[in-house]
């Protein structure tokens, strides 16, 4: 007999790293989500989903997902495991994991990056369990880590204008973002902006989907935004297009950034940034002159050695017009800092064993590849403790990493114990000795804040767990206690976690209770959206003024005045590279992927085809490749295989390789292994913030024969 279940709705959060955090809801029949729609009540979603997020259903069954704990089998890499019990797998996990630690706890890392941001299957008791432990911390650079620095100097903290103002601004300039792809929320503002007659600008090097719909396209080299924010300084002070008083008020180092930027005229960064110095002069008259003015900033700038130092410059701009007298005024590159997260009660690093004096060393997850070339027998000094063991969660490194072969080496070492917890068998689940098979987002608990709006948004579970798959934090409560840990924060309970994760007495949480928060599914910070709440000042630095030069940074031997510094992989670093492989690759965000997650989806992946390589017309001919090719795109480091398509959409001199791709989804190159784009990646870090430069990378294109 079937009988029929009724439906009922769930209030959820989307889990994934965009800066949109969307609130959800459910639709659930017996144990099976139905349909996922965007919450019509919340203001920035809406009632609006992505196309990925629309199917999330498709992924939440997913055929291929992981169900039971696997034990590895056959050699590294192999792909071969057997199913066994929790019991079983958290007892030999932990035993090994008390083994090593023994040796020394510093030969544990974690590594975790952003699959879900919430507070709970994020970084929350995942980190006091590692903290408790004494484990190597990780710098969790791969991302946002170089913007974020440069945003630290200038303004103190990730903090900036509100979306819900974009659609009122006059003049935008999306500089470094392909919103229609990343951040659709706020393409429908800049839409709603463009139909008052806002002047759109894009600064890209891509005709991205958001560029083509722009007023205008200014396709500069990657890797030179310092360049040309500096020369617009320069022409906003010689044709006195400034708010001296805004600037006199709410700044602080003018003259040291007027120096610099005298350095920089027009005709100079057009030659760097390989654009026209007309364009650089009409968009500065435009910046001077038009109100409300908006910047959105965002990561595309930073993934490239000066990228913190283009953010800095950028962010110059904002304060120099008084742009942020407008309520619709001032620049966004991340709101994260709004939100009153209490680290210290949410991740207790006060369990580290000789916290605080003397920390646990850290391993920047962006050169994993290096770090792992370590053997265990290595008997070198204390700075190079080999790494024994790596928990992987949330997170893909073999396939998101820089410079794969070297990561994919690291990942293969018999020495190395490797623990994986995934939905689905990825790149990185394939070299693993266990694979644990963790619940999505439609199967626990969790609150999420936003890197692009101002509200908390709660994910109550739609479903019971698919098999036997766990939350993260029941799979760490569980080793904890295997380990024979008794620290009681080790076993808080999902609520508690997420509750520990704010400070509940800050003015922005002012009138949210938990309650309310739990029913209604979001909860916006106390903050006023029709007011600029830094029109007046207030940045979170020192003085509250922004700093358009950083002294501290002379102490970290780097130059207090934002500069440009030509990518490691350019001409003036590296005349040899540049001239072995003239061509600059970016590789951002496809539109229907989530940087590795959606592409095993397969209505999502049809959308997206295969790995492209995009060439403008001037290189495709130059090498003989006509469009549809399967090229090979290569360097000293690697190479992969992509489908070539000659177009105008990117400048000359730079390829663009829409990503991330598994590996194992791209053909092999003569006969190897399926590899992506970062086979050829480097992992040179960003000069601030020791972030990743996947963006600064050199490569020669050739057929595929
Ligand atoms: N659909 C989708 N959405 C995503 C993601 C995804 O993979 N897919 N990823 C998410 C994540 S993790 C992040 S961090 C954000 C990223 O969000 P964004 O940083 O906004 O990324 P994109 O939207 O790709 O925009 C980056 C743009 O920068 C351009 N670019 C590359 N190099 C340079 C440069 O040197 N200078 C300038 N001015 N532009 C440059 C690229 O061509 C691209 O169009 O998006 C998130 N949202
Ligand atoms: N070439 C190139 N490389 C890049 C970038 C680029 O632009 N170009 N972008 C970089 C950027 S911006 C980022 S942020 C990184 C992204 O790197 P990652 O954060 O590693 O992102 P994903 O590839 O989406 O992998 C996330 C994994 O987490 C898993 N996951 C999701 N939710 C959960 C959960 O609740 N529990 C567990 N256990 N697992 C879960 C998903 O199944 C997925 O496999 O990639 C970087 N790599
Ligand atoms: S990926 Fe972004 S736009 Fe899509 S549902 Fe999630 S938060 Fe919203
Ligand atoms: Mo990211």
């Amino acid at each position: 007999m079937t009988t029929i279940e009724q439906e009922r709705t769930v209030r959820a959060a989307c889990p994934h790293d965009c800066p949109d955090t969307c609130a959800l809801r459910v639709t659930v029949s017996g144990n099976r989500v139905i349909r996922v729609e965007g919450d019509p009540d919340h203001p920035p979603t809406d009632g609006v989903l992505c196309t990925k997020v629309a199917r999330y259903a498709e992924r939440t069954h997913h055929a291929d997902r992981l169900t039971q704990p696997l034990r590895r089998t056959g050699p590294k890499g192999s792909g071969q495991f057997e199913a066994v019990s929790w019991a079983v797998a958290i007892t030999e996990i932990a035993a090994r994991l008390t083994q090593i630690a023994a040796r020394d706890p510093q030969r544990i890392v974690p590594y975790s990056y952003a699959g879900t941001m919430g507070f709970v299957q994020g970084d929350g008791l995942a980190q006091r369990f590692f903290h408790a432990i004494g484990a190597s911390r990780l710098e969790a650079t791969i991302c946002s880590a170089a913007g974020s620095n440069g945003l630290a100097s200038v303004h103190g903290k990730s903090v900036g204008m509100a979306v819900e103002q974009f659609e009122h601004s006059k003049l935008i300039l999306l500089w470094g973002t392909n919103p229609v792809t990343s951040s659709v929320h706020l393409w429908r503002r800049i839409q709603a902006a463009k139909r008052k007659g806002a002047v759109v600008v894009a600064i890209d090097p891509f005709e991205s989907d958001s560029a083509q719909k722009c007023d205008r396209w200014l396709a500069l080299r990657p890797g030179t935004d310092a360049a040309l924010a500096l020369a617009l300084i320069n022409i906003l002070i010689t044709e006195n297009l400034l708010d001296h008083d805004w600037i006199k008020q709410h700044t602080e180092g003018f003259e040291a950034l007027s120096e610099r930027a005298m350095q920089w005229p027009a005709a100079r960064a057009a030659e760097v940034c390989g654009i026209e110095e007309a364009d650089i002069v009409w968009l500065a008259r435009q910046w001077g002159t038009v109100r409300p003015g908006a910047i959105r900033v965002n990561y595309g700038v930073q993934r490239a050695r000066g990228g913190a130092d283009a953010v800095r410059a950028i962010a110059a701009l904002a304060a120099l017009t008084g742009a942020w007298r407008d309520a619709a005024g001032g620049m966004l590159l991340s709101s994260s800092g709004w939100f009153p997260v209490d680290v210290t009660g949410w991740q207790r690093p006060d369990l580290m064993p000789s916290w605080p004096d003397r920390l646990p060393r850290s391993v920047n997850m962006s050169a994993i590849g290096d770090a792992l070339a370590i053997p265990v027998a290595s008997t070198a000094a204390s700075t190079s403790i080999p790494i024994e063991a790596i928990v992987v969660w949330n997170a893909n490194p073999v396939a998101v990493a820089p410079d794969s072969e070297s990561v994919i080496q690291g990942f293969a070492r018999e020495d190395l114990f490797t623990v994986v917890l995934e939905h689905f068998q990825t790149d990185t689940a394939d070299w693993a000795d266990w694979v644990l098979p963790a619940t999505t987002q439609m199967e626990h608990f969790d609150l999420h804040k936003s890197y692009g709006h101002t509200s908390l948004v709660v994910n109550h579970p739609a479903i019971a767990p698919i098999g036997d798959a766990l939350p993260n934090s029941e799979i760490f409560r569980r080793l904890a206690r295997a380990m024979g840990l008794t620290e009681p924060a080790l076993f808080d309970d999902d609520e508690t976690v997420a509750r520990s994760a704010l400070d509940w007495s800050h003015p922005r949480l002012a009138g949210v209770t938990w309650e309310d928060l739990l029913e209604r599914g979001w909860a916006s910070l106390t903050m006023d959206p029709t007011v600029n709440p830094l029109a007046n000042g207030g940045f979170p630095t020192a003085s509250g003024r922004v700093q358009l030069v950083d002294p501290a940074l002379g102490a970290q031997g780097r130059d207090p005045v934002p500069d440009w510094q030509p990518p490691w992989e350019s001409a003036e670093v590296d005349p040899q590279r540049s001239a072995l492989y003239p061509l600059q690759l970016i590789s951002p965000p496809a539109r229907n992927f989530l940087n590795t997650t959606f592409v095993n989806v397969t209505s999502i992946r049809a959308r997206e085809g295969e790995p492209e390589c995009l060439l403008h017309p001037a290189d495709a001919t130059q090498r003989g490749l006509i469009d549809g090719t399967l090229v090979r795109v290569f360097n000293d480091r690697g190479a992969f295989a992509a489908r070539l398509r000659v177009t105008e959409r990117t400048r000359p001199g730079v390829a663009v390789a829409p990503s991330i791709w598994w590996h194992r989804d791209a053909p092999g190159v003569h006969g190897g292994p399926g590899r992506n784009v970062n086979a050829v990646t480097s992992q040179r870090l960003t000069e601030g913030g020791a972030g990743a430069t996947f963006y600064d990378c050199r490569v020669e294109v050739e057929a595929l024969g």
